[in-house]
């Protein structure tokens, strides 16, 4: 690989893998797959991507053999706690890989005042860092793997894992005591990268942003009558300038706007009670502003 090429350390395999991979293709880049291949050169621009563990990709962008990662935030600052990470910039939340590290308990037990438990984690420098912000005197118990168990088995009294839907902790009957950390995954980069490059890492980025905005956004058209048009702007989430046409009928208005928002089901039943019809919602594919 020439060196002004850019690469980007991915998950090879797991949670955060296809949806790295979706966003770069949806950024327009280009990837002939191969099956186990651990570098994916793109057809069209000049970026490779790395396809590793996870847990790697922290070192790789600091030690700048990755000029980019995408990382779960979690990991990210765990290891940032624990090790010296000095050449890592977060540079833009993706809003995928959503989960969070929270503190969980046995159902059956009332558990008021952490001082003297035990929590099992493999998070412990994340959650030192909270019993020691919160002066809180319990001692972590480092363990990968099963973290649910220990309370069963004498281990530990809670645990402080990963969440996302809470469907694992209800089937080990384990109830959320208290969230310490929401998570997503990053995009980070290594602000040292080599000049030769800078160039097509900012496109990289600002396309990456691109498709993060539009996916947010939606384009939402109504008719209403002029005189609740302002009313139902006011309704719209995250609009700045609607478009605001008159129809043939004089009373009437139709209102083009971007919302970029999500625009859930509330606000289009919240539209429709207050005098918007015929309303469309659609899809916006690349915003640039
Ligand atoms: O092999 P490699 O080291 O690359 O992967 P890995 O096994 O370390 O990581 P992987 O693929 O499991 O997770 C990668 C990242 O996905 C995590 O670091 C998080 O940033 C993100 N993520 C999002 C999650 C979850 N959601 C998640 N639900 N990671 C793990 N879980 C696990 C959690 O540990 C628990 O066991 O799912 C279970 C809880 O899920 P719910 O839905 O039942 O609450
Ligand atoms: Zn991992």
């Amino acid at each position: 690989m020439e060196t002004s090429r850019i690469k980007i350390a991915l998950q090879s395999k797991g949670r955060l893998a296809s949806q790295s991979k979706d966003i770069l293709a949806k950024a327009g880049f280009k990837f002939r797959e191969r099956s186990n291949a651990l570098t994916i050169r793109s057809s069209n621009y000049p970026l490779d991507l790395l396809l590793v563990r996870d847990d790697d990709i922290p070192n790789l962008v600091n030690q700048g053999i990755a000029d980019l990662g995408i990382i779960g935030a979690n990991v990210l600052k765990e290891q940032q706690l624990s090790k010296p990470l000095a050449q890592i910039e977060t540079i833009k939340n993706l809003g995928f890989s959503k989960c969070r590290l929270s503190l969980a308990v046995r159902k059956d037990q009332n558990i008021r005042d952490l001082n003297n438990t035990k929590i099992a984690t493999s998070y412990p420098a994340i959650l030192n860092e909270y019993l020691s912000d919160n002066n809180i005197d319990a001692e972590i118990i480092n363990i990968h793997g099963s973290v649910e168990l220990t309370p069963f088995i004498g281990i530990a009294d809670l645990i402080f894992d990963l969440v996302s839907t809470g469907a694992t902790l209800e089937s080990n009957n384990l109830k959320e005591f208290k969230t310490v950390m929401s998570s997503e995954a990053v995009l980070i980069g290594n602000p040292q990268a080599d000049e030769s490059k800078t160039k097509s890492i900012t496109r990289l980025v600002s396309r990456i942003t691109s498709v993060i905005e539009a996916d947010e956004s939606k384009y939402v058209m109504f008719n209403a009558l002029e005189k609740d048009a302002s009313k139902l702007i006011e309704l719209l989430p995250g609009v700045e300038s609607p478009t605001v046409i008159p129809l043939a009928d004089k009373n009437k208005v139709a209102i083009h706007a971007v919302c970029k928002e999500t625009v859930f089901w509330e606000t289009i039943e919240t539209l429709k009670e207050n005098g918007a019809s015929s309303l469309l919602v659609l899809p916006i594919e690349k915003w640039v502003s």
